[in-house]
């Protein structure tokens, strides 16, 4: 789709009645406490500039929290389990938190907000984490008996469920760049976490299916972090295979285990998963920008190649977020065309900015979501779309200082400020229409 057609002359997009408009968070991002995970610790060891403390203390501010959802007429939300609340110790199980979370999906079924649950949202109980996490091939059935909990809690109430969030982008940030909990660097420990994550996922797959009821029936996918990566030299073969490469590695090695039972193991050899294929009844597709690679010494950070902090793009790269991030709305068009050839519904489950002027943000979120729009026409068959975030949240390794919410969060008093792009998208919410953004 070229740049032209988002010009003011475009009619607007029409999204159908039913459409699951929404917002998403995670648990360790907004609760506030969660003491018993491997972020956590992370946070206490000092590794990051600022811990996670209190959150938005979204633990007890929940029902006001959705009340401002409803007030800008959501449809759905997606939020995440901690599992560490569940099992802080190996084995022992708690069940206050369990009925937390149904009382939370009861919140949001009584003001008519679809529950979308997240399982695994970058964070693990300390317990596993310490005995290698995600690298050690305990954590499968392990993930499964957590998961068998959840799912037997909230059997009949929940429909969509999202079983790992952005697994690739948890490999990368915790066992390729080192910026999350374990901090490992090292690609063979890279491939053996992707594969767990697979297992598990596949794992969890059945389960939620086992505890699916007639009339809630189990749409399960994962959260994909869409990549799209761009050669920084355009005209370089080895820059094209790089980012061609991370291609096949980070978007469609996943997809493929959990769709065809086929995997690429370490030394890119195909070996057989039959016990991941067809564990997919929707795409959770994340969407935030694109990535910009070249040849050189594979670093700590990419699976093959060299990131690019985008300095010298200044053709390509018009715009960018608070974070650094390019800012290329076409660019999600291109992708829920690209996997609309799974023939599977897709769920924008994330997409957002953090701009420090909020008029950008809407901008960005406004273009974004007449990409997604003008894919609908083209055929993409698309459930609902959350942006990221509800709520100004603690961003990881970057803390509190960047903002993604459509609600702004003083976090001295815990006060909530709706902002100017909450509301106009409530808008759009509202009258299912969206006027093209020049
Ligand atoms: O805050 C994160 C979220 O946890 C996962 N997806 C991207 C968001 C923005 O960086």
């Amino acid at each position: 789709m070229a740049a032209a057609e988002f010009s003011g002359e475009l009619p607007p997009v029409h999204f159908p009645p039913g459409f699951l408009w929404g917002a998403a968070a995670a648990a360790h991002q907004v609760e506030g406490g969660n003491i018993h995970n491997d972020w956590w610790a992370w946070e206490q060891a000092g590794r990051v500039k600022e811990s996670s403390g209190r959150a938005c203390e979204h633990w007890t501010r929940y029902p006001s929290d959705f009340d401002l959802a409803v007030s800008l007429n959501h449809r759905a939300h997606r939020f995440s389990v901690e599992w560490s609340r569940i099992e802080p110790k190996e084995g022992e199980w708690h069940d206050e938190p369990v009925q937390h979370y149904v009382e939370v999906v009861d919140a949001l079924r009584k003001r008519n907000l679809e529950p979308i649950v997240t399982l695994h949202h970058f964070t693990t109980p300390q317990w596993i984490a310490s005995q290698g996490g995600w690298n050690n091939p305990k954590i499968v059935d392990a993930f499964g008996r957590y998961v068998e909990r959840v799912a037997k809690a909230l059997k009949g109430r929940v429909r969509f469920w999202a079983t790992i969030n952005e697994p690739m982008v948890y490999v990368n940030m915790h066992y390729l760049e080192g910026i999350g909990p374990p901090g490992v660097r090292d690609l063979r420990q890279a491939f053996r976490v992707t594969e767990h994550m697979i297992q598990a996922h596949a794992l969890a797959y059945k389960i939620l299916h086992a505890h699916a009821t007639p009339d809630m029936p189990a749409k399960v996918s994962i959260a994909m972090h869409a990549g799209f990566f761009v050669p920084c030299r355009p005209w370089h073969p080895l820059d094209r295979m790089v980012a061609t490469l991370t291609d096949q590695v980070f978007n469609v090695a996943f997809i493929e285990a959990i769709t065809e039972g086929r995997w690429i193991a370490p030394g890119i050899a195909k070996v057989r998963m039959p016990q991941a294929k067809g564990t997919l009844d929707y795409l959770g597709v994340n969407y935030y920008g694109r990535q910009f690679l070249r040849a050189g010494k594979g670093g700590p950070g990419q699976w093959v190649g060299q990131g690019c902090n985008l300095d010298h793009h200044t053709r390509q790269v018009t715009e960018r977020t608070g974070m650094g991030w390019d800012v290329h709305p076409q660019t999600i068009y291109h992708i829920l065309l690209r996997w609309k050839r799974l023939g599977l519904p897709m769920f924008i489950l994330e997409n957002g900015t953090w701009m420090d002027d909020d008029a950008a943000r809407w901008r960005y979120i406004a273009r974004h979501l007449y990409a997604v729009g003008r894919a609908m026409q083209a055929g993409a068959n698309m459930l609902g779309y959350c942006v990221w975030s509800l709520m100004d949240n603690f961003e990881w390794a970057h803390g509190f200082g960047p903002r993604f919410g459509i609600i702004e969060v003083d976090y001295a008093t815990q006060e909530r400020r709706i902002r100017e792009s909450g509301r106009k998208l409530g808008e759009v919410y509202r009258t299912n229409r969206l006027d093209p953004t020049p």
